[in-house]
């Protein structure tokens, strides 16, 4: 069994939470209560069905406070993890700094692949859903961008996702696989 653990990063009340639920499809409800350190949500996907081999898979969705107050618990939440979704809102300017500083922390910081990060541009209703150039500063602009819209096209983003975990899983299954390879050659 792979079992993977995804973390939801970014800034305050960018619409992680919301979002997490809705992927996981978690029926807790949410009025805006900002998450305290971590909430862990586990799931599993009918389309995401692990490696050839029938060896299934697991995901557990890490959904961190995006309130600087709990920096000193991030390194307990980034170990051990093999993917980090940064979840920010493309409207408000100052996202686009800080977004940044978790790449930074979260991917740089535990010599993550680029491929494991996914940027998502999350458009809470009312916020035009406008998706205008997004003008990203290197290292970001070379991450894999997807747009939210819960209202408008919810399925856009969870295919994104499906298709990022089953990255994520084919990955994992394949280092797994080079292990075993190293133990008997
Ligand atoms: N209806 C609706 N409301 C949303 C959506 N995204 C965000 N919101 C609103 O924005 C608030 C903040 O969203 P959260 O998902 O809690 O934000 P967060 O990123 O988890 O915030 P922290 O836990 O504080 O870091 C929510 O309570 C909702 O009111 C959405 O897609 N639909
Ligand atoms: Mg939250």
């Amino acid at each position: 069994m792979l079992k993977a653990k995804i973390l939801f990063v970014g800034p305050c009340e960018s619409g992680k939470s919301v979002l997490a639920n809705f992927l996981t499809e978690s029926s807790e409800i949410t009025e805006h209560s900002p998450t305290q350190g971590v909430r862990i949500l586990e799931f599993e996907n009918p389309q995401v069905t692990g490696t050839s081999r029938g060896a299934g898979c697991e995901f557990e969705l890490w959904d961190c406070g995006g309130d600087p107050k709990f920096e000193s618990c991030w390194p307990a939440l980034m170990k051990d993890s093999h993917g980090v979704v940064i979840v920010f809102n493309a409207d408000t300017p100052s996202h686009l700094k800080e977004i940044e500083t978790w790449y930074a922390c979260f991917v740089q910081g535990q010599f993550l692949p680029d491929a494991h990060c996914l940027l998502v541009a999350h458009h809470k209703p009312g916020s035009g859903g406008d998706r205008g150039h997004l003008a990203l500063a290197p290292p970001l602009n070379k991450l894999k961008l997807v747009h939210s819209n819960l209202e408008d096209d919810p399925e856009e983003i969870r295919s994104e996702f499906i298709k990022y975990l089953k990255n994520i899983i084919s990955s994992m299954s394949e280092s797994r696989d080079r292990e075993e390879m190293s133990i008997i050659t």
